[in-house]
């Protein structure tokens, strides 16, 4: 039935939401939803998920050769897919509204060193409003690997589902080597019902070192016939890679992949219960007097509570509170001719390096902007290693 997992008093205003989705294109963010969908963390923490497999994220730096490297890269990218799209359902029963961070927002953590695997920092900064766009840098500086972003999301709706084009790469860099890697397109289906949950579908390219990974995602009813299915090629770049041979891996990105042609052929490529999930620790905890005021535990502090108990009228008196206050600082750049700065990274018009191998695989689109970080990590995450207090 529709709207079945909304509760009762909510029914009208859920219904109402969704038809402003079905009508409208651009900025979810900015739509008024109910109650029972918020979700109390801010999209400044998302960049998190990118590394909840910490021990996968710097084995990277262990690979012995261009191919392994490849498929360690692929094998830690496709751990974090369940962190990035499937944790909501599991934590909190479906899909929510995240919290649309304010400009300039900050989010600071890290996790800490373990068997040696060295320590590794997340930094995020909120660089856009109108569009939401979050850039971040993840970096175990020991092993030598540093992972720099942007995401930015462009929304649509079609027959039923919230369709989510992601804007942004990341680019990971490995010793001396780069690789781009693009980001899945979503849908976001179970509307109809009030409980909606992440599909990935289209493709996304890891390219770098030599290696090209294809990455094609299917919902029910391909290769498998099961939801949260993926199959990916791991191919030496045209003119690249010798006489290395082609990898062929399939499976479920939430659960268990194998090769399925190459040398490792039937050997299980990653399955997600014998990789061990570490939530990163994050600067100054819950709250504490240490965080800035822009700093998103801070800054959300209130509005997290009154959706975690239900009081929904804190929740909302100080989500307008922080807007209000963000609407009037804009004012004030505006009228002192000044514009907001941000704090930990540059934007640039083009990433040469994305159009670079970009080219190679053809990917679209063919340019796109960048967030080029500053190297200004906050104290608290420069402690020696092992420091985690
Ligand atoms: C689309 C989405 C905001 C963006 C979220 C992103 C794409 C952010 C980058 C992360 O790396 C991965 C990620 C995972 C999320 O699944 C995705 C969110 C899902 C819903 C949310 C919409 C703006 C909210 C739509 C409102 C619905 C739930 C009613």
């Amino acid at each position: 039935t529709p709207g079945e997992a909304v509760p009762a008093a909510q029914r009208g205003s859920w219904s109402s939401f969704l038809k402003s989705i079905a009508s409208f294109s651009g900025d979810l963010s900015s739509l008024t939803a109910p109650p029972f969908i918020l979700s109390p963390t801010s999209l400044t923490e998302f960049p998190a998920y990118w590394c909840e497999r910490p021990d996968l994220f710097s084995a990277i730096a262990d690979a012995k050769d261009p191919q392994a490297r490849a498929l360690a890269i692929l094998r830690w990218f496709i751990s974090t897919l369940k962190d990035q799209y499937t944790s909501r359902n599991e934590l909190m029963g479906s899909e929510k509204k995240p919290l649309n961070p304010a400009l300039g927002e900050l989010f600071y953590a890290h996790w800490p060193d373990r068997n040696g695997r060295g320590q590794i920092n997340l930094l995020v900064e909120q660089v856009s409003h109108h569009p939401p766009v979050t850039a971040y840098v993840i970096e175990n500086k020991v092993k030598g690997v540093q992972l720099v972003g942007h995401n930015a999301q462009k929304t649509s709706f079609s027959s039923g589902s919230i369709i989510v084009k992601q804007i942004g790469h990341a680019v990971l860099t490995v010793g001396k080597e780069e690789y781009v890697i693009t980001l899945p397109k979503l849908r976001i289906d179970g509307l109809w019902y009030g409980s909606p949950y992440v599909e990935l579908t289209d493709t996304t390219y890891i390219i770098g070192g030599g290696f090209i990974s294809t990455i094609e995602y299917k919902g029910k009813g391909y290769f498998t016939g099961k939801s949260h299915t993926f199959k990916a090629t791991v191919a030496p770049l045209p003119g690249m890679g010798g006489s290395s041979q082609e990898h062929v891996v399939e499976g479920l990105w939430h659960e268990k992949s194998k090769f399925t042609k190459g040398p490792f052929q039937g050997d299980v490529f990653h399955d997600v219960e014998t990789t061990s999930k570490e939530n990163a620790t994050v600067i100054g905890g819950e709250v504490d007097g240490s965080q800035g005021a822009f700093e998103t535990r801070k800054l959300w502090n209130l509005v997290a509570k009154g959706i975690r108990e239900g009081d929904y009228e804190l929740a909302s008196r100080e989500k307008s509170r922080i807007e209000n206050e963000q609407r009037q600082r804009r004012k004030d750049e505006a009228a002192a001719g000044t514009k907001w700065e941000l704090k930990h990274f540059k934007h640039e018009d083009s990433d040469p390096l994305y159009e670079r191998l970009g080219r190679l695989a053809k990917i679209t689109p063919s340019e796109e902007d960048f967030y080029g970080f500053l190297v200004n990590w906050p104290e608290a995450l420069t402690k020696p290693a092992g420091n985690d207090k």
